[in-house]
């Protein structure tokens, strides 16, 4: 068991090494490049130590936004060899080189976080306010280009988009993308790193690969891969994350007086209404959309509590969803875990399908607390502090045991420490 002096080191140390000069890479070797949301959280974590170099990590992921608005869920600022698959293998052409796919929009909602917070106000809205028209360019470009027929839910077109690689949620989706059978031949890098159990499958990675195939021949066009792309989902996390991020960006155009209100707005009351359309009321939670299938997604995972986040549920889902996690947390040791811990699906050491990530506690903790449920706050708080106590800074844990799992030395376990569980 660490003492929480000892873990206070721990983070900071991790931080400074994983310290590219300005991004911070997730953990040496098996990640070694920027990611999007990685980004978001391990920001958070900075602002504990140096504000500066907190702003800075965002600065440099907008570095590879593209010119439609989209923000890229890599960016790969300098060569490495030991991650597949690089930039030559996405082929965006993009100055920095970037992946061609996006991830949960944090941003917006954690630059107030650190506008909110910041000890060095005028450092923090002058960042602010210089990231804000292209957090809006983001979100126009999410509306414009993932929701053309607004719906109010967005087209997510890859595992990798939603965060949550290798999610059973994803199974069917993903089995009905065909391997494509003229696949460049890989070598997985992740695995070498990694042990296999705790990582996606073989079968999961050929289709993960044939989707970049896909993007490639359609030029990354997004209006073309709602028709040509085989995997269409509406992910909880990213609708969830953008409706707060949207709340968000509302908040700083108000506070900038940029005059954004309607179109934001505009927004807003379609995905609340879209999301609150994701209920189940027999299972007691929300799920993901199968898009192409046009049915839910019956598997419950800790995604399935992000409508509290987003602040869309009523009051009543609130309770509902606080005694369905109530459930899930007399079946294993350490909340949340990935997957409803009964689903037959559920493998507590396997990456998205089971084990408990401290980043998803954090969202899943603001919205409890935010409706009032402040024990169950607590909880995952709770667990999350005492998951780093037993097992250090893993990319995520066993649920039951504790174990930490994944990469280690992860850098947003060790922001989220710095940040909210310590
Ligand atoms: C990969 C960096 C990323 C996270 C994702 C997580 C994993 C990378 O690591 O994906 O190559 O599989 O699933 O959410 O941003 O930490």
């Amino acid at each position: 068991m660490k003492t929480r002096e000892s873990l206070d080191q721990e983070a900071i140390r991790i931080l400074r090494e994983n310290d590219r000069g300005g991004f911070t890479v997730p953990t040496a070797g098996l990640y070694p490049f920027q990611w999007l949301w990685d980004a978001g959280f391990t920001a958070l974590g900075w602002m504990r130590i140096d504000e500066a170099r907190a702003w800075q990590e965002l600065e440099l992921l907008f570095q590879g936004q593209w010119d439609s608005g989209m923000l890229p869920h890599i960016v790969f600022h300098k060569p490495e060899s030991s991650y597949f698959p690089g930039p030559e293998r996405w082929g965006t052409h993009h100055t920095p080189p970037t992946s061609g796919i996006t991830q949960p929009p944090v941003v917006a909602s954690f630059v107030r976080w650190m506008l909110e917070r910041a000890k060095d106000q005028a450092l923090a809205e002058e960042k602010a306010r210089t990231l804000y028209p292209r957090i809006l360019a983001y979100h126009r470009w999410f509306k414009r280009e993932r929701d053309p027929h607004n719906t109010g839910l967005m087209s997510t077109f890859h595992p990798w988009e939603s965060g949550a690689d290798n999610s059973p949620a994803w199974d069917e989706a993903l089995a009905r993308v065909p391997v494509d059978p003229h696949l460049p031949p890989y070598t997985r890098r992740d695995t070498s790193h990694v042990d296999p159990s705790q990582r996606p499958r073989q079968a999961e990675y050929d289709r993960y690969l044939s989707l970049l195939e896909i993007y490639k021949r359609a030029g990354y066009d997004q209006l073309r891969l709602h028709a040509e792309c085989p995997f269409r989902v509406a992910s909880l996390l990213i609708d969830c994350v953008l409706h707060r991020a949207n709340r968000d960006l509302l908040w700083l155009s108000r506070h900038f007086g940029f005059g954004d209100e309607a179109e934001i707005e505009g927004w807003l009351r379609i995905s609340g209404a879209a999301i609150e359309g994701l209920w189940d009321a027999e299972a007691g939670l929300y799920y993901n959309y199968d898009l192409v299938q046009g049915a839910p997604i019956r598997v419950g995972t800790n995604a399935s509590f992000l409508p509290l986040y987003a602040g869309t549920a009523s009051p009543e889902r609130a309770e509902r969803l606080a005694r369905t996690l109530e459930s899930w947390g007399h079946q294993v040791r350490y909340l949340v875990p990935s997957t409803d811990p009964a689903h037959p699906k559920y493998e507590p050491q396997r990456y998205w399908r089971g084990p408990v990530w401290a980043v998803v506690n954090r969202l899943v903790a603001t919205g409890f607390l935010e409706y009032g449920h402040l024990a169950l706050a607590e909880r995952l708080r709770r667990d999350t502090r005492e998951l780093a106590e037993l097992s250090g800074f893993s990319e995520y844990y066993h649920p039951t045991s504790g174990a930490g799992l994944g990469g280690r030395n992860f850098s947003w376990t060790a922001a989220m420490w710095l940040d909210w569980a310590a």
